[in-house]
């Protein structure tokens, strides 16, 4: 973890910083949240889980970015297996509930997430990796649903967002076969947005945070909330949904700004790659 750590990441204050299975250190507007049990492959265990949820309920309010990253050489081995063991079916259907209100608050939180991927990103950490907005993968990276050889199924929200993300053909393939995309097959299929080498991806996760910062946060708002919810939409509510929020975006203050900025030509034009 220390050799991925830029030097002028803070740790900080207040309710994030009793969370022992996390690192959570800030930069600027970026918070970077690490899960912290290399041991263990960063597995999901109850307590992890509590703490990612507490820790994306209480983002300091000045963030505008979060950067989800694993300590050591794996992203996320899943669910802490440990723990599956002596689950009546009652405590089954909360604890599956448990992880879908912890995503939820990650995926419909205050601020976009960059999910860093090296190594093992399975079962229940492919799934934490959907629930975030954009994904960097170093080359190390592979994606599996182990859950098929476990003789169980997904419980982190992993049906609702991998079918939107890599199609159901696609993740049943994955359950049903143990099938294993490196970083290459994931980047193809739609898990990954950004490809690295080893040890580049939280450098690429920063330089991305720092474009999203400098966005309006009533946009963020509004990819992060309105464009999910318009894509399961039929077309005709989609487009009644997109012009009340395209309303509500453009008669900002801080839009109307950036409009008058580019026509005085004091704001940056698009340009090609
Ligand atoms: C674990 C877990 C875990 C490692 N729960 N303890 N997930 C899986 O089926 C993936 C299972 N894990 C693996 O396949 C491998 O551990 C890895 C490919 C991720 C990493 O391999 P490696 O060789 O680097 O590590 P390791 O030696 O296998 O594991 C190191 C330790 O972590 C070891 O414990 P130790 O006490 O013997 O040192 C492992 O037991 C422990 N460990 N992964 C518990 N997952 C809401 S539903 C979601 C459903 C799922 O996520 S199912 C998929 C579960």
């Amino acid at each position: 973890m220390s050799a991925r750590q830029p030097l002028n990441f803070m740790p900080v204050d207040g309710p994030l910083a009793a969370l022992d299975l996390l690192q959570v250190s800030r930069c600027g507007p970026v918070l970077q949240v690490c899960l912290n049990r290399p041991a263990k492959r960063n597995a999901l265990s109850d307590a992890l889980i509590r703490q990612l949820h507490t820790a994306f309920l209480n983002l300091p309010q000045d963030i505008r970015v979060v950067v989800l990253s694993g300590a050591g050489e794996h992203f996320c081995a899943g669910l802490d297996l440990a723990e599956l063991v002596e689950r009546d079916i009652h405590g089954a259907v909360l604890h599956s509930r448990s992880w879908h209100a912890a995503f939820e608050a990650i995926q419909f939180g205050t601020v976009p997430v960059i999910a860093v991927l090296q190594g093992a990103v399975v079962g229940g950490g492919l799934e934490l990796a959907a629930a975030c907005h954009l994904r960097v993968a170093e080359d190390s990276a592979y994606f599996g649903l182990p859950e098929g050889q476990r003789g169980i199924f997904v419980g982190g929200g992993g049906s609702v967002r991998l079918p939107r993300l890599i199609g159901t053909a696609r993740m049943m393939d994955m359950m049903l076969t143990g099938r294993v995309f490196d970083a290459d097959e994931g980047e193809r299929h739609g898990i990954v947005s950004y490809r690295t080498a080893p040890g580049g991806g939280l450098a690429q996760a920063l330089a991305l945070a720092e474009k999203i910062a400098g966005n309006a946060p009533m946009t963020a708002f509004a990819v992060m909330h309105a464009l999910p919810r318009i894509a399961e939409q039929s077309p005709a509510e989609g487009l009644f949904t997109e012009a009340l929020m395209a309303a509500v975006a453009g008669n900002t203050p801080e839009a109307q700004g950036r409009l008058k900025a580019f026509l005085a030509g004091k704001a940056a034009k698009v340009v090609k790659p």
